[in-house]
């Protein structure tokens, strides 16, 4: 059933004609504060600060079981083929990587799911033994990736750097630019580097072009190349090729690449930098939240409520930007991640029965982390004419033991302090008869709280997000895990590049040659 046939739609359009005004005084008070928060595994959802009233939200729960969304979640995990579209050509795949850390308690017991934990453990093992084997050899390591290769473990490895193993460096080449390679290699002493070349399909010509880049500077400086690659790649892909690398580790077709942070695509680097045990703790968090998400209790269940939340903005409030502000500077690289997670998920126009949707999915996601962002583009989210919701991120506890009392308060108690401030400020606004200092208020936000940013924390939060994106595009009828929109530009700069190096003549290219060529004039 198409997302605006949904029983609860109208309602909700209804109620979305008149929904709560936070600017109101008193609108937003300490009960509701109280009541409007939800609570599981070391998280906490403060959502007062939506424009939601216990009528929305119980017609929003409605919503979500119309669409069937909790057992489109047991599908997924089971290895049902969910990536498709129905009656056009399609991926046609399972989406199993909630697999890749379902090893801890009550594992899915489906034949499908088994099997892809299974091989996936296998390779945990095999990643802890090649730890063990290199742990005195190299003191670097460099990932060559770039998309679902790149963001998700860089977004996890930045979060955790304070639990970073003594004397390691970690390293990240992905664009395709020389420079940033160059850059790299610059900074490291290659008699004790170690690279990961990741890339699932074995064919991205960044990844490709990097790794050679990296093989010639090994051999210039008098080394093996296969002495200090490491690939990570699916199998029978063109870098499926053992004799060519030191170790080879492997994903599979069901883990999209912005789903793969927890596969070996994030493993090798995270357990060389952090510790096996520290990449453990954060599948576990991943895990427990992979269980939550099946509940029914939507008030247990953050990455639903979470989604509903983002549906009510979305489609009833008609917000089309999403900002993510994190008040921890190590989840800069988390909004990296997550522009790329939501945005290449539920930025689609079309519905998995193949049909254009008359609704709005995916918003625009974008963001930086607080108090930085408060100094350039809150000027916007406070006073500008368009309206933007806020996810803010925070955690009570610092990550090291340092702290400092500065004018009364701690560094954390200000981080802190501004965090909510914020919220309440975007909420509630501030009348004033001078226009240009009134704050009109009334927009939504809420805040995902959590005790410390840990590596069992962040696998949650990594979790948590992948569940929320997933639970909007189930709720939206969308296929969230394929990425078609991506292909075009590539198609059009292999045309480009087969201009350049003379293999067949491309008439646009020309056109931007002239341009390119004038410089040299
Ligand atoms: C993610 C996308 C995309 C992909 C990169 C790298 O979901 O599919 O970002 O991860 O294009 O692909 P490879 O891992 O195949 O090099």
């Amino acid at each position: 059933m198409s997302f605006k046939d949904l029983a609860s739609f109208e309602p909700l359009k209804k109620l979305s004609r008149a929904p709560i005004d936070l600017s109101v005084d008193g609108a937003i008070n300490e009960k509701r504060i109280e009541k409007l928060s939800a609570e599981n595994l070391g998280f906490k959802l403060l959502y007062a600060t939506e424009r939601v009233s216990q009528e929305v939200m119980e017609k929003l729960f409605s919503l979500a079981q119309e669409a069937k969304a909790i057992e489109k979640m047991h599908a997924m995990q089971e290895g049902k083929v969910i990536n498709y579209i129905e009656g056009f050509e399609s991926e046609k795949r399972t989406v199993l990587h909630t697999a890749m850390r379902d090893f801890f308690e009550n594992p899915v017991s489906t034949m499908q799911a088994k099997e892809a934990a299974s091989l996936a453990l296998a390779e945990l093992k095999k990643l802890e033994l090649f730890i063990k084997k290199i742990d005195k050899k190299f003191d670097a390591i460099v990932q060559i990736g770039i998309g679902g290769s790149y963001a998700g473990p860089r977004a996890i490895y930045e979060a955790l750097k304070a639990y970073q193993e003594p004397n390691k460096k970690v390293f990240f080449i992905v664009n395709v630019d020389p420079d940033e390679a160059a850059f790299v290699l610059k900074q490291v002493d290659l008699k004790k580097t170690l690279f990961v070349s990741v890339s699932k399909s074995g064919t991205t010509i960044e990844t490709l072009s990097n790794e050679e880049f990296v093989r010639d500077h090994l051999k210039k400086a008098g080394l093996n190349p296969k002495d200090h690659i490491v690939a990570i790649t699916g199998k029978k892909s063109p870098m499926d090729d053992p004799s060519k690398y030191l170790e080879s580790f492997y994903i599979w077709d069901y883990v999209g690449g912005r789903f793969s942070a927890t596969s070996m695509v994030g493993g090798v680097m995270l357990s060389f930098a952090l510790g096996i045990d520290n990449f453990k703790k954060i599948l576990q968090g991943a895990n427990k939240v992979d269980k939550s998400v099946l509940s029914k209790d939507v008030h247990k269940n953050l990455p639903l409520l979470d989604a509903l939340l983002g549906i009510w903005n979305r489609n009833f409030l008609f917000l089309d930007t999403l900002a993510i502000i994190p008040y921890s500077a190590a989840l800069s690289y988390l909004i990296l991640h997550l522009e790329q997670c939501d945005m290449e998920s539920n930025g689609k126009s079309v519905d998995q029965m193949g049909k254009f949707i008359e609704f709005y999915s995916g918003p625009i996601v974008f963001g930086d982390v607080g108090t930085n962002a408060q100094h350039s583009f809150f000027q916007f989210l406070h006073q500008g004419t368009g309206l933007v919701a806020t996810e803010f991120i925070g955690f009570r506890k610092t990550q090291y033991s340092e702290d400092f009392k500065f004018a009364n308060s701690t560094m954390q108690d200000k981080l802190l302090a501004n965090l909510f401030a914020q919220s309440l400020s975007l909420a509630v606004g501030e009348k004033s008869s001078n226009y240009n200092k009134l704050f009109l208020g009334n927009h939504p936000n809420h805040i995902l709280l959590s005790n410390q940013l840990d590596p069992f924390t962040m696998g949650a939060l990594i979790s948590h997000f992948e569940h929320k994106i997933a639970f909007q595009g189930f709720i939206w009828g969308i296929n969230s895990f394929d990425q078609e929109g991506v292909q075009l530009g590539k198609k059009l700069a292999n045309k480009m590049l087969d201009h350049l190096s003379g293999k067949k003549e491309f008439g646009l290219a020309k056109a931007y040659l002239k341009h390119l060529e004038s410089f040299s004039k």
